[in-house]
């Protein structure tokens, strides 16, 4: 049996579903356009005009529908009937626009009333602190060191006799000794009076080439006043290698001098004693027209102390020097009392 197929032609189609007329359509836009306007009345939020958006611009909207009728109006109508759609789709475009800047502006209202910020109040003034000045200046004594090759060593602070005396070529019984009045733990125990005793450890551990610093806290059995206190801070530079002279000593201290307190200072060794260096030197630096001012004790390490520790005098020489963290920072700053250090006064700390 044969099977019937009915084929729809376009033409009988379209004579079946009537094609709207203009009228219609006019018809059509106002009722849109009073539905957009309802719609859009009812808008408050952000989601619900996207929704709208969707609802009527949509790839299936209201408009988008009736604007794909277009091509089947006849050719002399589609203008007015475009022009109309068009306009509602504008209307609609610009409303939705209008609408978003407007929820925008009242959710930034609402808020500012909420939420209550004022980024032109001042802001609460939390104090930083910082570092001691002695502090500071250790820190910047090492930095300068650093970078020129010297490690920064420690030891303990409470030393026997042999470390902070013997090694240093001041034996027992020798006036020297007295120079170092110290506070003694038991018979062979004190606390250091200089960080020499390290420089000896290091020493007696390692090989030359040494390049280190000593930088740490001393004591002396010493009344305090201006310039005196039982605790005080020192830090001490050892070079031994082969070769090294007195000039060498002098180029370092120099540098040191420009590095720490700025260049225009003249510098001046004087000849002194300390048992553990041959020859000893003090070093005084000025300024243009102003005073000497002694800044640290230094000489060649005593050919005594080399041996001592295990080194040959006669294949390495060395030299040291020791200096006072309270004396740089009281020249640097220009104070005028070592106690101002210590009593933790925040009138005078907190202006370093
Ligand atoms: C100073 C002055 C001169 C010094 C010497 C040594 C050692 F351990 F190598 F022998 N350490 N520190 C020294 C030399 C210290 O202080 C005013």
């Amino acid at each position: 049996m044969r099977e019937w197929r009915v084929v729809w032609s376009r033409a009988v189609l379209l004579s079946i579903m009537q094609p709207m007329t203009l009228a219609e359509l006019e018809r059509k836009v106002e009722e849109l356009r009073a539905a957009w306007r309802a719609a859009l009345a009812e808008v408050t939020d952000a989601e619900a005009l996207e929704a709208a958006r969707i609802r009527f611009l949509g790839r299936k909207g209201h408009l988008t529908r009736l604007l794909s009728s277009l091509k089947e109006f006849p050719p002399q109508e589609r203008p007015h009937a475009g022009r109309i759609l068009n306009q509602l789709k504008r209307e609609i475009s610009q409303a939705i626009e209008e609408k978003g800047r407007e929820i925008e502006q009242r959710e930034w209202e609402r808020r500012l009333a909420a939420e209550r910020y004022d980024f032109t109040l001042p802001g609460k003034w939390r104090p930083l602190g910082h570092l001691h000045p002695l502090t500071q200046v250790r820190l910047e004594i090492e930095d300068i060191f650093m970078r020129m090759g010297f490690d920064v060593a420690s030891g303990p602070e409470v030393e026997d006799d042999y470390h902070n005396f013997e090694a240093l070529n001041i034996p027992e019984d020798h006036p020297a000794r007295d120079e170092w009045d110290s506070f003694y733990i038991d018979d062979t125990h004190l606390l250091r009076t200089h960080t020499s005793p390290v420089q000896i450890r290091v020493m007696k551990s390692r090989k030359p080439p040494v390049r280190i610093i000593c930088p740490g806290r001393c004591y002396r059995r010493d009344t305090p006043d201006a310039t005196h206190s039982p605790v005080f801070h020192q830090v001490e530079l050892l070079w031994v290698e082969r070769g090294l002279t007195m000039a060498h000593l002098k180029w370092i201290i120099e540098e040191f001098v420009r590095r720490f307190f700025g260049p225009g200072y003249e510098m001046r060794f004087s000849a002194d004693f300390f048992p553990f260096t041959e020859p000893s030197a003090q070093v005084h630096i000025r300024r243009e027209g102003g005073p000497w001012l002694e800044i640290m004790g230094a000489g060649m390490v005593d050919p005594a102390v080399l041996t001592e520790v295990g080194y040959d005098p006669e294949e390495v020489t060395g030299f040291a020097f020791g200096l006072g963290i309270e004396r740089m920072a009281m020249l640097r700053w220009g104070i005028e009392d070592i106690r101002l250090f210590y009593q933790n006064d925040i009138r005078f700390l907190s202006q370093f």
